[in-house]
C-alpha cells in the first residue's frame, strides 16, 4: 500500500499481536533453536489450533488501553489513559506484567491521586523504570499522530504513565519513531531508515535528564544512539550470528536491551536468510528471527511485529495466524478506527 496506507495500519496493529501471542512460548528461554521457533510457527497451521488459543499477554493488555484512550480522547489524556491500565489490570491481573509496575498499575486505580505519573517516579527508589513495559505497547501512538514532534511527545508521556526513567521512556519513543517511519514507507531505504532514527535519537538524547540517568546507571552517554551506530555496523557484516546480536544489542526486559534489537529484527529480514526457509515472507522471517533470539521473545516480537507490519502491510500475514492469536482481529478492526483519526487531523 501507500504511504500511511489503510493496509500499514493494520499490520501495524495486527502485527504486535500475532508477536506478543506468537512470542509469549519462548519468553524468558535462554536460547531458542531455529528448529523450535520454526515448529510452533508450522504447529499454527493445524486446524487442531482452535480460534484465539494462543493469549496474548501484558504487551497487548496495555496496547489495547492506549488504543481505547486515544480513540475515545481523540488524543492523548494522561488521567484516562492511566485509568485504563489500573482497570485493566484489576480485570485480569495474570497476564505476565514486569514484576515493578504491579506496583504503579495499583497505585494508579487509587481515587486520591492527584498526579498520575507520581507512582512511576516512586520506582526503584526514585530512579523509575528502566524496563521496556512502555516501549511495547507504544505503537498506536505512532497511528494516532501524523506529526512526527507529537509523535515524540505523546509517546514519552504515555510511557511516563510507569516508566519515569529515561532509558525507559526514550526507548518507548524510539520504537514509536520506528513505527511511525516504517508507516511512512521509509523502509524501502534501510540505510536511510536507520540514518533518521540516529538523527531524531541524539537530539532526544541530549536533554539533560537522559544524560543524568545515563551517568546515574553507568551507561555511555547518549546509550540508545550508541546502540543505532552498532547496528549499523551490523548491517554493514555480511554475516552475523544470533550470538552476536544477543551480545551487542541484548535481548532481555531493559528498554535499552530489546528496542534496539526488536529494529534490527526487522532491518536483518528485509531480505532472505540462509537460516529461515524460502518460502517465508518478510514478516514471517521477522516473527521467526525475533523468537530465536530467545529472552524476552514475546516483547521483542511484539515491537517488531509491529514496525514490520506497518511496512509490509495486512496482506501478508499469515490467515493461520491471525486466527490462532487472541485479539488479532479486534485489532484489524481498531487499526481502521485509528487509521480515520489519524487522517482527519
Ligand atoms: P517493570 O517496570 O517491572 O520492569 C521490568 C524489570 O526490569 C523489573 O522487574 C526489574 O527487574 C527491571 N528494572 C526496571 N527498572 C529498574 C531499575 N531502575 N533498577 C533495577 N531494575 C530495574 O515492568 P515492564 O512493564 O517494563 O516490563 C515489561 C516486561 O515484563 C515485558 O517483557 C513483559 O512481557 C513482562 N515480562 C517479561 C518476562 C521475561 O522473562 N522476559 C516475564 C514476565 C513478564
Ligand atoms: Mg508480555
Ligand atoms: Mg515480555
Amino acid at each position: 500500500g501507500g504511504m500511511a496506507s489503510l493496509s500499514r495500519f493494520k499490520g501495524a496493529l495486527v502485527g504486535a499481536v500475532l508477536g506478543d501471542c506468537v512470542g509469549g512460548e519462548f519468553e524468558g528461554a535462554e536460547e531458542v533453536p531455529m528448529e523450535t521457533v520454526l515448529l510452533h510457527l508450522s504447529s499454527l497451521e493445524e486446524d487442531t489450533k482452535g480460534d484465539g488459543t494462543l493469549e496474548y499477554s501484558d504487551d497487548t493488555a496495555m496496547a489495547r488501553c492506549v488504543v481505547q484512550s486515544l480513540l475515545t480522547r481523540a488524543g492523548f489524556d494522561e488521567q484516562d489513559m492511566a485509568r485504563r491500565f489500573a482497570k485493566e489490570y484489576s480485570l485480569a491481573p495474570g497476564r505476565g506484567y514486569g514484576s515493578g509496575v504491579i506496583q504503579v498499575l495499583k497505585k494508579l486505580s487509587s481515587s486520591q491521586l492527584s498526579d498520575v505519573y507520581q507512582p512511576a517516579r516512586d520506582q526503584f527508589n526514585g530512579r523509575g523504570s528502566f524496563g521496556n513495559g512502555g516501549a511495547m505497547r507504544v505503537a498506536p501512538f505512532a497511528l494516532a499522530f501524523p506529526d512526527l514532534s507529537d509523535v515524540k511527545k505523546y509517546s514519552r508521556s504515555g510511557a511516563m504513565l510507569t516508566h519515569s526513567c529515561s532509558l525507559g521512556y526514550n526507548g518507548a519513543v524510539l520504537q514509536a519513531l520506528a513505527v511511525h517511519l516504517s508507516l511512512q514507507g521509509a523502509l524501502e531505504l534501510p540505510t536511510q531508515f536507520l540514518e533518521k532514527l540516529i538523527a531524531e535519537m541524539e537530539e532526544v538524547e541530549d536533554e539533560e535528564a537522559a544524560r543524568g540517568d545515563a551517568r546515574a546507571l553507568k551507561e555511555v552517554e547518549k546509550p540508545f544512539c550508541e546502540r543505532l551506530y552498532r547496528m549499523r555496523d551490523l548491517m554493514d557484516r555480511s554475516k552475523v550470528s544470533i550470538e552476536e546480536v544477543i551480545c551487542e544489542l541484548g535481548n532481555g526486559v531493559a528498554a535499552l536491551h530489546s528496542v534496539p534489537t526488536a529494529i534490527f529484527c526487522v532491518l536483518h529480514c528485509l531480505q532472505p536468510r540462509e537460516s529461515l526457509p524460502q518460502r517465508y515472507g518478510g514478516l514471517e522471517r521477522t516473527m521467526a528471527y525475533s523468537l530465536a533470539l530467545g529472552g524476552d521473545t514475546d516483547t521483542i516480537a511484539c515491537m517488531a511485529g509491529a514496525i514490520a507490519g506497518a511496512h509490509y502491510g495486512i496482506e501478508v500475514i499469515p490467515e493461520a495466524w491471525m486466527k490462532c492469536c487472541e485479539g488479532a482481529k479486534e485489532a484489524e478492526v481498531t487499526a481502521q478506527r485509528l487509521h480515520a483519526l489519524y487522517h482527519q487531523r
